[in-house]
């Protein structure tokens, strides 16, 4: 140990003379360590809590210098540096991950083999930090690992939850929400910071003062004060020794109670504002169009954009002092969707009234720094909030938005003279008896790069949603097709597989997803097929198994694998699976099911709480699958299963497993989709529509490797006013039968009703998903798909060309498009030890 002398600030660093042995003896000392002296436990119990929190604290101390070292070369080098703005980090569970990151799998794996203990167990007791709702917080979890495998210097700014996304139990069907109390055995992950704490004003008024010089100053005043308190949670890189930082921010009363309050006798009341601070951090917010507008979620946004910036501005200060001039040059600020887009304005406030800038300095800075990215388009999913709420909430920044929006509106009246009907459609106030900001306008006019997340979303972004700004800057749009990381989905959650291709290709594919091009030359090779579907059976008895151990149904792994995993969502069209597993269903009860294919479909996910539509489609799942498992004609030939409490940690045992992977939106209605990609890099063969990132899987693949089906975004459109389900229905026999049965109450014996708006929703000429359009070419490529499953040689062989061809769906490949195209940060260089 030794001490560093001080910079420039005063300080004086601790230093680590040596690092941390990974020898299989220093892990278990250091494990016994943390579970005898630190927690302070003796016994040694398979389902303890406390066995996963020490061989946490032992990797959590070789990751520490490594965090350190990186924390200081990036310092050093005063690096161009990215802050990643986001309201959910969906980061499952850590420690493998970590594990096999340091390179410490095998040496753990021994350390605890003498005392034992199985990894797997000890892995498995860890709770997922299921700080996000779905795809969108999925991504910025393999956005994290990416950059720090690629010594990106890139740091995650988000919102640490007290509760994260709910729990869901089926209850005689339905779905059941349970809190995620997934901090109460501790999070041994996290290290706080109460030193770089922030202050986030809320309410109060915003006024003109004269400073000394008789300068007008804008002043925010009789706020009511909120702390920010920062976690730190390492993110460490594959094998490179950089760690880059997740922080999360958790709100607090400023004072623990308001003493002045507590002394005049309310007693009550002084608590009841240290709970309204801490309200703030509460609960994650599902993503339902019902929870648009909540005044809450607006409270999280500022609070996580405010925190942001000023840790930012706050580290800037600490090297630069009062000279701003290269901070745009060193500083980029990512946008995950509109949720944080209020940092575009809150960077105008932090500049203007805080740090001496004018308006057009500040602006020119935050033209420089901000980057949006959308992950929808559906309109109805579009942020709006109430220009009325945010005079309540946050005057000034509605001061500033209307400014933001004179420029903008003076700018566009330039460019079309006289067209008000565009400045209508553009400005960032949607005009009306409750006028609302246009969160998405906002980000757009704030920033220099916007960008979609598949090839068919951006180009969907620049000629429809948002068609009017990508004609007055061209220059701005781009795509960035989704990826997700392979060290995650591939190496950690299907190590059979992982040895497997890595005894043809080595490891190199780890990270450079790329080389699994090389596999297509074993696509025919009997011997490695015969490999490939060992390892894909030694998976399916390992979901079986766990789903057994959930349902109590048994699972024959000789069926094929179907399955649907993902958020339910009326557009991602659960309820097509539905119509297509009663049709099986139909024709093996009426004898027609020779030659088919033995299926088990597979449907899993939440329903946000408060989405009706979305809930009624779980309780109609769970229905259907009640009759056709308990009918004894179906045995062995088909199977429906609701896999409940669908999350990260279930997604690392399903994917490996499936065989048929379901990505069945409403083209134009998925931006990307992310479980398609994890699914076909773990040997799964798509069925879908020409959606989202879809498109650009079947092209990776080619069309033979696929099953395509349904509309295109031109045909649906092109139906639109035409539409016609009842003359659909009538003229398909096979439809007639599936709608017949579910009209006929067979679903539902002594539910009388409770499908009857489901029912109504196909029917419905109006219906925005147009189910019933694509029933029938879903139903022919299920055809498709089945007998060709029965041909073993040609499935695998499509199986091992999905795999092989998944190369381009990895982060490592999104996250250095980011980089060429709109980051330009130089990789970390760290002297490695
Ligand atoms: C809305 C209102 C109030 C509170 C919360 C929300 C909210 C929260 C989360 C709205 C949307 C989300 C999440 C959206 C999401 O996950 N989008 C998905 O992003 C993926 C990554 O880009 C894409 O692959 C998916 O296609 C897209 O649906």
């Amino acid at each position: 140990m030794s001490v560093k002398p001080s910079n420039k600030n005063g300080d004086r660093e601790l230093l680590q003379t040596s690092e941390l042995p990974m020898t299989a003896d220093a892990i278990l000392s250091d494990f016994t360590h943390y579970f005898g002296r630190m927690l302070g436990r003796r016994t040694i119990q398979v389902d303890s809590p406390f066995l996963y929190q020490s061989v946490v604290y032992a990797a959590r101390d070789r990751l520490m210098e490594r965090w350190n070292k990186t924390r200081n070369t990036v310092e050093a080098n005063d690096s161009r540096r990215v802050a990643y703005l986001s309201l959910e980090f969906l980061m499952g569970r850590l420690l493998r991950n970590a594990l096999l990151n340091l390179g410490m799998e095998e040496e753990t794996t021994a350390a605890l083999d003498r005392i034992g203990l199985d990894l797997e167990d000890v892995c498995e007791r860890e709770k997922d930090t299921g700080l996000g709702n779905g795809g969108l917080g999925r991504l910025a979890a393999c956005f994290l690992d990416s950059c720090a495998t690629l010594s990106l210097p890139v740091v995650g700014y988000g919102i640490r939850y007290q509760y994260g996304m709910f729990h869901q139990r089926i209850e005689n069907g339905y779905q059941v929400e349970e809190a995620d109390s997934w901090l109460r055995e501790g999070f041994p992950w996290e290290i706080e910071r109460i030193e770089y704490a922030q202050t986030i004003k809320f309410g109060g008024r915003s006024d003109v003062q004269i400073d000394e010089q008789g300068r007008s100053r804008h002043v925010w005043v009789d706020t009511n004060d909120v702390l920010a308190i920062p976690y730190d949670i390492p993110v460490p890189g594959f094998e490179n020794d950089v760690v880059n930082t997740l922080r999360l921010w958790s709100a607090a009363a400023r004072d623990e109670f308001d003493l002045e309050e507590f002394n005049a006798g309310s007693y009550a009341d002084s608590v009841a504002s240290k709970n309204a601070a801490e309200n703030i951090t509460m609960v994650l917010y599902p993503n339902a169009t019902t929870e648009n507008g909540q005044e809450l979620r607006l409270r999280q946004q500022y609070f996580l954009a405010s925190a942001s910036l000023q840790d930012t501005i706050r580290n800037w200060q600490r090297r630069h002092g009062d000279d701003f001039s290269e901070f745009a040059a060193k500083n980029c600020f990512q946008l995950n969707d509109t949720h944080p887009a209020i940092a575009v304005a809150e960077l105008m406030r932090l500049l203007i009234d805080e740090h001496g800038f004018d308006w057009n300095g500040a602006w020119d800075v935050t033209r420089k720094t901000m980057a949006y990215t959308n992950h929808t388009l559906l309109p109805e999913a579009l942020e709006m909030w109430p220009v009325a709420m945010f005079r309540r909430l946050l005057p000034r920044l509605l001061d500033i938005i209307y400014e933001i929006n004179a420029h903008f509106i003076a700018e566009i009246s330039q460019r079309w003279p006289g067209d008000n009907d565009k400045v209508r459609r553009m400005s960032l106030i949607q005009e009306g008896a409750d006028p609302m900001i246009r969160m998405a306008y906002l980000a757009i006019v704030g920033s220099f790069s916007i960008n979609g997340v598949a090839e068919l979303h951006s180009r969907l972004l620049r000629e429809g949603l948002f068609r009017d700004f990508a004609e007055l800057w061209p220059d701005r749009f781009n795509n960035k097709t989704n990826g997700v990381t392979q060290r995650r989905w591939l190496a950690a959650c299907n190590p059979a597989l992982a040895n497997l291709i890595g005894e043809k290709l080595g490891d190199s594919w780890k990270t450079n997803l790329e080389q699994l091009d090389a596999l297509r030359e074993f696509a025919d090779d009997p011997d490695f097929q015969a490999r490939w579907r060992d390892v894909k059976l030694a998976n399916k008895q390992r979901l079986a198994a766990d789903i057994e151990n959930k349902t109590s149904l048994s699972v024959s792994t000789d069926m094929m694998f179907d399955v649907q995993v993902k958020r339910i969502h009326e557009y991602k069209r659960q309820l097509l699976n539905v119509l297509h597993a009663i049709h099986l269903y139909d024709r093996i009860r009426r004898g027609d099911g020779e030659g088919l294919a033995p299926r088990l479909i597979l449907i899993g996910g939440k329903a946000a709480p408060g989405y009706v539509m979305a809930k009624s489609v779980i309780k109609c799942i769970n229905n259907v699958a009640r009759v056709i498992n308990s009918d004894p004609a179906m045995a062995g030939r088909l199977q429906l299963i609701f896999y409940a409490d669908y999350n990260v940690s279930a997604m690392e045992k399903i994917c490996p497993a499936a065989d048929l992977s379901e990505q069945i939106s409403t083209a134009g209605k998925e931006a990307s989709g992310t479980g398609n990609m994890k699914f076909m890099m773990n040997g799964a063969i798509t069925i879908g529509t020409l959606d989202g990132a879809n498109v650009e899987i079947r092209e990776a693949v080619g069309g033979d490797n696929f099953f395509l089906f349904g509309n295109t975004v031109e045909d649906i459109e092109a139906l639109r006013g035409s539409y016609d389900p009842q003359a659909l229905i009538d003229g398909d026999t096979d439809f007639r039968r599936v709608m017949d049965l579910l009209e006929s109450g067979h679903f539902n014996r002594f539910e009388p009703g409770i499908l009857d708006t489901l029912i109504q929703s196909i029917k419905e000429p109006a219906d925005p998903w147009m189910t019933a359009a694509d029933f029938r070419s879903f139903v022919d490529a299920q055809e498709v798909a089945g007998a060709t499953y029965q041909d073993e040689t040609l499935w695998t062989r499509m199986s091992i060309l999905n795999t092989a061809c998944s190369g381009r769906f990895s982060t490592d490949r999104t996250m250095r498009d980011y980089n060429d195209d709109i980051w330009h940060v130089e990789p970390i260089n760290q002297e490695t030890s």
